[in-house]
């Protein structure tokens, strides 16, 4: 007895029981077409294929009594590409508040941002920190 290959039966002959009937009358069983629309819910889930994005982290600017605004304002707006008058607000918020929110970027991007503003800082004399916390929400 020959059995015809499973990829020369017609989609539509396919039945989702999970079994197919041949030309000689023998029901053979088959695996799982995914694309068929009857088995859309079996094909992995977004959770199962593990898709979730990578963990975001805020970069934070904290207030000193020596930096000058000026050069913060110029940091917001190089670095983390605020405009001029988000910059101006945020540096603010810092100086009133204490701290102030810079921007929002997966850990890579985040570090390399601090890096950045104490490494400038530095050389500028001043004593600007940044520091950088996982975003929980
Ligand atoms: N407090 C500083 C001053 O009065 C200004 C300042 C703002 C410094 C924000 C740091 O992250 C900072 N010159």
């Amino acid at each position: 007895m020959t059995y015809r290959p499973l990829n020369r039966v017609p989609a539509r002959q396919l039945r989702c029981s999970g079994c197919y009937l041949t030309q000689e009358g023998i029901w053979i069983r088959y695996y799982m077409n995914p694309y068929e629309p009857e088995h859309k819910d079996d094909v992995a889930s977004e959770s199962e294929n593990d898709v979730r994005q990578p963990p975001l982290y805020r970069v934070l600017l904290l207030n000193d009594d020596y930096t000058t605004m000026e050069f913060v304002i110029e940091i917001l707006v190089q670095i983390f590409r605020k405009t001029q008058s988000a910059a101006e607000q945020i540096m603010l918020k810092v100086h009133r508040e204490g701290v102030g929110l810079c921007g929002v970027y997966p850990y890579e991007i985040a570090e390399t941002k601090v890096d950045t503003v104490h490494h400038l800082a530095r050389e500028n004399g001043f004593p600007l920190r940044c520091i950088m916390e996982k975003d929980e929400s």
